[in-house]
């Protein structure tokens, strides 16, 4: 496609997109159990995703990852398309019951076998392999034996960590952890929206505790074993968290939704210790995080990259709509408030303003540590054309003014040093099923062809653009 669809309209001046160094990293991610299917070949046994796409109505249309976009058979064929995109970074996770069957036994030659090829078409490719350790899929014998609550299961994935890297560390130089601790904490064991679908606050906080731990822990055992430089790190799913007016009340309850949102996560990992006014949250509900000594050092183990997942702000408020500040039971109000502003399909507030401002707090609050957005992007009612084209403008308008809004930050100051768009493909987007698409290539599940979309092609275009290649 020779149009350039790079000339963005609402910018007075000089685009901030082209402020954007040479060295800047540009990738697209994805994860193992959304695009892989494949779910029984190879060996690979069930993990806690597989179990709850079973539940009765728990998935939207009772989908599940068993075919997916069947990235399992196809990956030269989507490796070659992030190629054509002139990416340079692919961020993909491993499936833990693949390469290590039921998260206890050795490593399984076979599913590894997969990594394996995926990471060599990618070098042969010239695009570079990150890893992402855990998305999501726990084997589903190690939820049977606790789950993330349960303190073994954070040594169980130290093991699993050092298993994968003892196979692709040879290659792969960036290694992420964990992906967003706080929905496989909070939506797979406190909400119950995710896997495994527990309902209860206290094992959510555990489970947040223990993935830290498991973060810590692999991350320590991925230092000794490797002997070239590697970046490790993790990534974190952050909301700027605003109060609705400048009451106490609604203040409070911005902190309140910082606090466990964000800074359970940012506090332990980068200061190494859990911020007091969370803890004296979760008492008020009864609930104590489970740490034992040492574990915030293991925690706080120094890492090379944060990784930064945004998709969307949100304001709180601390009243309800009778302007009580306490619910019936006594408690603080705690209230989202729907502003009056442009929405994705997923309904998530379209704010990049907000990206800037949660990137120049991370860096004023938490110093020293280069930052990679290694997810955005947004899901749409895509309508393709009769040849499965979608002219997603509502996307590239999405991602132009989010990826502006890096550039401002770090025209600002923050250590912003790459930027992944979520997602290579439509894909498995959990408890919504096949219902939303993010892909800036869109997969037309009936026969699996690939259409990039006018977002992929605007990336593209882009990319080369900053590069300064035309
Ligand atoms: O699809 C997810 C991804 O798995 C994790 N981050 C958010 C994306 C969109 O919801």
């Amino acid at each position: 496609m020779d149009t350039d669809l790079t000339r963005p309209s609402s910018v007075a001046g000089p685009d901030p997109i082209d402020t954007l160094p040479p060295t800047f990293r540009w990738g697209v991610a994805t994860s193992s159990y959304q695009i892989e299917g494949a779910v029984a070949s190879d060996g690979r046994t069930p993990s806690i995703w597989d179990t709850f796409c079973r539940v009765p109505g728990a998935v939207a249309n009772g989908d599940n990852g068993d075919v997916a976009c069947d990235h399992y058979h196809r990956m030269p064929q989507d490796v070659a398309l992030i190629a054509d995109l002139g990416l340079d970074t692919y961020r993909f996770s491993v499936a833990w019951p693949r390469v290590q069957p039921g998260g206890r036994w050795p490593a399984h030659v076979a599913g590894l076998a997969f990594y394996d090829r995926l990471v060599d078409e990618l070098l042969g490719r010239d695009v570079e392999p990150w890893v992402t350790l855990y998305h999501w899929d726990l084997p589903q014998e190690l939820e049977d034996a606790g789950g993330w609550p349960n303190r073994d299961t954070a040594y169980r994935f130290a093991d699993y960590a050092e298993l994968v890297f003892a196979a692709l560390g040879d290659r792969v130089r960036t290694w992420t952890t964990l992906n967003e601790p706080w929905c496989s904490a909070m939506l797979g064991y406190a909400y119950g929206d995710h896997a495994p679908g527990r309902r209860n606050l206290g094992d959510g906080i555990a489970a947040a505790h223990h993935l830290l731990l498991g973060h810590g822990l692999a991350t320590r055992r991925l230092r000794e074993a490797a002997s070239a430089p590697i970046e490790l790190g993790l990534t974190l799913n952050l909301a700027t968290a605003d109060p609705a007016t400048d009451s106490a009340a609604d203040r409070d309850a911005a902190r309140a939704a910082d606090g466990l949102g964000n800074r359970l996560y940012l506090d332990p990992v980068l200061r190494g210790e859990y911020p007091q006014d969370v803890i004296a949250d979760l008492a008020a509900e009864g609930v104590r995080i489970p740490v034992e000594d040492g574990d915030l050092d293991v925690i706080a183990t120094p890492i090379d990259v944060l990784g930064v997942n945004f998709y969307f702000g949100q304001l709180h408020s601390g009243v309800d709509e009778q302007g009580r500040d306490r619910d019936d039971d006594g408690k603080p109000v705690r209230r989202v408030v729907r502003r009056d502003l442009p929405r994705t399909a997923m309904d998530w507030e379209i704010v990049p303003e907000s990206f800037t401002d949660l990137l120049v707090r991370l860096h004023r609050d938490y110093p020293g540590t280069p930052m990679v957005i290694t997810e955005n992007g947004a899901a749409f009612d895509d309508e393709p054309d009769a040849d499965g084209f979608v002219a997603d403008d509502d996307r590239v308008g999405y991602l132009t003014e989010h990826l502006r809004a890096v550039a401002r930050a770090r025209a600002a100051g923050a250590d912003v040093r790459g930027y992944f768009a979520w997602s290579l493909l439509d894909n498995f987007e959990w408890a919504y099923g096949y219902d939303k698409r993010f892909g800036i290539v869109r997969v037309d599940y009936d026969t699996q062809r690939r259409i990039p979309k006018r977002s992929a092609l605007w990336y593209r275009d882009t990319v080369r653009r900053v590069r300064g290649r035309r």
